[in-house]
């Protein structure tokens, strides 16, 4: 018979066992393999602190992105890459300021400041993003009348950036997420990605949003119901 001390004893093990995979180590469960690629999203100078449409903690994704890439050996990286008076720019519409929307032929545009312009310093990635290993850079928002936050497809829905192509071609399967901002340019992408027919991850540390009335909300719930999977940096394996 086992005593009331015994069977505390036993319960506690078993109660510890049960909580360590989760709750005691991080767990991470997920590995990349030569079928993901990890897609790092316009971590550039105008996002950055200081930059013209600089996104609040923007600069704290770039460690965590630097860790992560080592689980790669896929990477791309896209570049937010407009013209001088691109359409996108609050700047050319008389009487509109920046974060109101106008109509275009495509639809319902949010209004910027001027930001990633083509050869500027605010167009260049991070110098403190750390991924040699990058094997293709993807400008986007280079029509002047067009703007794009996916890395798949540009605003009009249909004038595709060729990334789909790219990655189907190298035999990619899954694409991880990350970089700026969580509710433009990485949700759209994702968004484009699961209907491109990746299987699709964001990485949420990984990313920071502009969050410009519940746009932040509106992207992680429409991302949800497109089957994009929300995870953390430290879901995935790094190995040494
Ligand atoms: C972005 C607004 C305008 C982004 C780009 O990278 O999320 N947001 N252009
Ligand atoms: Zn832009």
């Amino acid at each position: 018979m086992l005593d009331r001390r015994q069977i505390l004893a036993a319960l506690g093990t078993t109660a510890l066992a049960s909580l360590a995979p989760t709750a005691l180590f991080a767990a991470a469960t997920i590995k990349p393999d030569d079928t993901s690629a990890l897609l790092v999203i316009d971590v550039q100078n105008c996002f950055l602190p200081g930059g013209s449409l600089a996104v609040k903690e923007g600069e704290q994704v770039v460690p965590v992105i630097n860790k992560m890439a080592k689980a790669f050996s896929n990477v791309v990286m896209t570049q937010d890459w407009h013209t001088p008076g691109h359409v996108s720019f609050a700047s050319v519409h008389s009487g509109k300021k920046p974060f109101e929307t106008i109509e275009l032929p495509y639809g319902k545009q949010v209004l910027w400041p001027d930001h990633c312009v083509q050869g500027t310093d605010g167009a260049s990635l991070s110098k403190d993003l750390s991924i040699p290993q990058a094997e293709l850079i993807i400008r986007k928002g280079f029509h002047k009348d067009v703007d794009s936050y996916s890395a798949f497809l540009e605003a009009d829905g249909k004038t595709s950036t060729g990334l789909a192509g790219y990655l189907k071609g190298r035999k990619i399967k899954r694409v991880f997420v990350a970089g700026l901002a969580t509710d433009f340019c990485v949700a759209w992408t994702a968004l484009d990605a699961r209907k491109a027919g990746f299987e699709v991850y964001v990485v949420e540390d990984a990313c920071r949003g502009i969050d410009n009335q519940g746009s932040l909300a509106k992207a992680w719930a429409d991302m949800a119901k497109a089957g994009v999977k929300r995870i953390q940096s430290a879901d995935i394996a790094v190995s040494a």
